[in-house]
């Protein structure tokens, strides 16, 4: 039609367009209501909703709409260029007819389009609306409570029977440097005792540290002697994990700093604390051991709970439970704290508090405790 196009050229090129409109609008049809009827609206929600018709469905049918309405009387499209060549057709009275012709088309065309557009602009908010909106009247969802972890409940257990001894809890670093977790515990560079304890360290001479008796040092060093204090706490050992051993684990660290401190306070304080602990019927026993920090040192076992010394499973049919070391406090470790080994002498002990915890639940693996498994943690309710 590059030359003057004819009437009926004109004519028959707008009714394919119309044509093809009428198809391709039919899928947004339903959204086209009679603008008077206040009830259409509505209704399609109920209807849609029916159907799930969702917030998504909502704008991508709007998208599709312009989309369409760009198809047919964008600026670039063929209704535009077609009605550029009314203008040309020879006949005057052609010209008009098929101006008139074509204007009644793109009437319909924008007719068609506004209305559907507002109303899917209005189903949009309604959804909207009715997603968030609160039903005040819904019951409310309880909040599930929660409770201890088992290590923290023997923690509390051993910490209150501390107090009511006469201890104070001192909270320690997880932190520590060189100094803290070895020299000042009588533990020298390349001392063998380091290699059993080896930990992780951070890259600027800090370390995460082995053991509880980091807090001997702070305590005496911040309280002087005397002093009595327990220290309960999270620690850290290069140790390969399996069912009694874990690269983190709780130990309770005791000390006890006076004049005239001797090993039967120790085998007193551990005794007596064991009973509180398991029973007034349990025993203690001290055998002789090593601890660079100690000066004697002894580890120590107390009379199985469960079968009272007879042998049994938990006790691996000896009678005895090992339960941690301890000893008197070596001189060099009182002076690193500034005090005089000729005046005030001390015991301290440790003990780890999962194996503990292991023994009393009847749990066959120790890295149990750290895995967050609700199953099993909510059985310690
Ligand atoms: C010590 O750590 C000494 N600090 C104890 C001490 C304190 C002695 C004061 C003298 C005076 P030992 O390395 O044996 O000692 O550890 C004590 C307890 O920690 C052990 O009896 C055990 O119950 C626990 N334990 C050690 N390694 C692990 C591990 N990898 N996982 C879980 N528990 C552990």
């Amino acid at each position: 039609m590059s030359d003057a196009p004819t009437y009926a050229q004109l004519t028959t090129k707008a009714d394919a367009i119309n044509e093809s409109f009428e198809r391709e609008f039919k899928r947004f049809e339903r959204f086209f209501g009679d603008r008077l009827d206040s009830e259409f609206v509505p209704r399609l929600i109920r209807q849609l909703q029916v159907e799930g018709y969702s917030l998504a469905d909502v704008d991508a049918d709007l998208k599709a709409l312009n989309e369409l309405r760009v198809k047919f009387i964008g600026k670039k499209s063929e209704w535009m260029a077609l009605k550029k060549l009314i203008g040309r057709i020879g006949d005057e009275r052609e010209r008009r007819n098929a101006g008139e012709h074509l204007s009644l088309i793109e009437v319909k065309f924008t007719d068609r389009f506004e209305p559907a557009r507002l109303n899917l602009e209005k189903i949009g908010d309604t959804l909207r609306i009715k997603r968030e909106c609160l039903d005040v009247t819904i019951p409310g969802r309880r909040p599930r409570r929660g409770h201890v972890h088992p290590i923290t409940l023997v923690r509390e257990r051993i910490e209150d029977i501390f107090v009511s001894l006469g201890y104070a809890i001192e909270d320690g670093r997880e932190i520590e440097t060189d100094f803290y977790n070895f020299d000042a515990l009588n533990i020298p560079q390349n001392h063998p005792a380091r290699a059993s304890q080896d930990t992780f360290y951070t890259t600027d001479g800090f370390a995460l540290r082995s053991q509880t008796s980091t807090v001997q040092i702070h305590a005496m060093q911040g309280r002087g002697a005397p002093v009595r204090m327990i220290a309960p706490g999270r620690v850290f050992r290069r140790d390969t994990p399996d069912p009694t051993h874990n690269p983190m684990f709780f130990q309770v660290e005791g000390l006890c700093v006076d004049r005239g401190i001797t090993m039967a306070h120790l085998k007193g304080t551990v005794g007596e604390f064991l009973r509180r602990m398991f029973g007034p019927n349990t025993r203690t026993r001290f055998r002789p051991s090593y601890f660079p920090f100690t000066e004697p040192s002894a580890e120590f076992d107390f009379s199985c709970f469960k079968c009272g010394g007879s042998g049994c499973r938990i006790c691996k049919q000896s009678g005895w439970i090992e339960l941690g070391g301890s000893g008197m406090v070596h001189p060099n470790v009182l002076r690193v704290a500034d005090i005089d080994p000729e005046e005030f002498s001390g015991f301290a002990f440790g003990l780890g508090i999962d194996r503990m915890v292991a023994l009393m639940y009847n749990l066959d693996d120790i890295r149990l405790l750290f895995e967050n498994d609700l199953r099993f943690l909510e059985q310690f309710d």
